[in-house]
């Protein structure tokens, strides 16, 4: 029974990989006969995602970088510890208790956690690598990020310990899924732009939270430790770029960028 329908499998991947070489014979690569089907495969799936009408063609040769630092202007605000108690293994993972990532200011008056990105982009290849939302220490890393419609999100649990992570979208559909065993992993696709940051929470430690966006392109980035964010690979033009903070609101500058030209933009957030 089982041979029987393996063996149907297999017939219909050889069919289906014939198919598709002659349907795309001068795309097949020519590199003996044995790996033929896995290369036809392959050449298949690169045009798949050539076809997506979300894609645009991007002039990488003349291709632009926006090299940018968030800046905090005023007295950081002291964010409290985050009681953990509730959770006996969450406390242990801070011998040092963790703070409320609300504000998190660098040493030099840097503002981490913002979310950069290009607001009329072009929308650009799709996304080849997951992006990746971890519960380790039972907190969020990252905290905040940009995603990419039909990029998989990678959900971990890094804990020895139950997370139940919900997403709580207002365009895409919302996912409340536990994850009682560390190591893990969920794969998700957000298939709708939301332009609008929405919360992920866990719905068993109160004070696990992030914050997402789903964009239609790649061009996005999220602020570090010490304020800096980077934006590569923008066909040069004229564009807006819109910084976000969770509590301190959101911001637009107008920026041009020119063939290969590297950019230095700054945003100021005051407290
Ligand atoms: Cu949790």
């Amino acid at each position: 029974m089982m041979s029987a329908r393996k063996y149907l499998s297999l017939l219909f991947a050889f069919m289906l990989a014939f198919a598709l070489a002659c349907g795309k014979g001068k795309e097949v690569v020519d590199e003996g006969e044995d790996d033929g089907a896995l290369k036809t495969a392959d050449t298949a799936a690169t045009s798949t995602a050539a076809a997506t009408p979300a894609a645009a063609p991007v002039a990488v040769a003349d291709a632009a970088t926006i090299n940018g630092l968030v800046k905090f202007e005023g007295a950081a605000p002291n964010m409290p510890a985050i009681p953990m108690g509730a959770d006996p293994y969450c406390a242990s993972q801070h011998p040092t208790p963790a703070k409320d990532e609300e504000v998190v200011v660098g040493p030099g008056g840097e503002l981490a956690n913002v979310i950069v990105w290009v607001k009329n982009a072009p929308n650009g290849p799709a996304a080849t690598t997951p992006a990746v939302l971890d519960q380790r220490g039972c907190q969020y890393h990252p905290h905040v990020q940009a995603v990419q419609v039909g990029q998989t999100l990678q959900i971990k649990n890094s804990d020895n310990t139950l997370h139940n992570v919900h997403a709580m979208p207002a365009v895409n559909s919302q996912f409340n899924e536990g994850q009682p065993v560390q190591g893990m992993v969920s794969e998700k696709k957000f298939d709708k732009v939301e332009g609008t940051p929405f919360r992920v929470k866990c719905d068993v430690h109160g004070w696990m939270k992030s914050w997402m966006i789903v964009l239609p392109h790649p061009y996005h980035s999220t602020s570090a430790m010490n304020g800096t964010f980077s934006i590569a690979n923008l066909p040069p033009g004229n564009y807006t770029l819109v910084a976000w903070h969770e509590k301190y609101g959101q911001q637009e500058q107008q920026v041009t960028v020119g063939a290969k030209e590297q950019k230095q933009i700054t945003f100021t957030f005051k407290g």
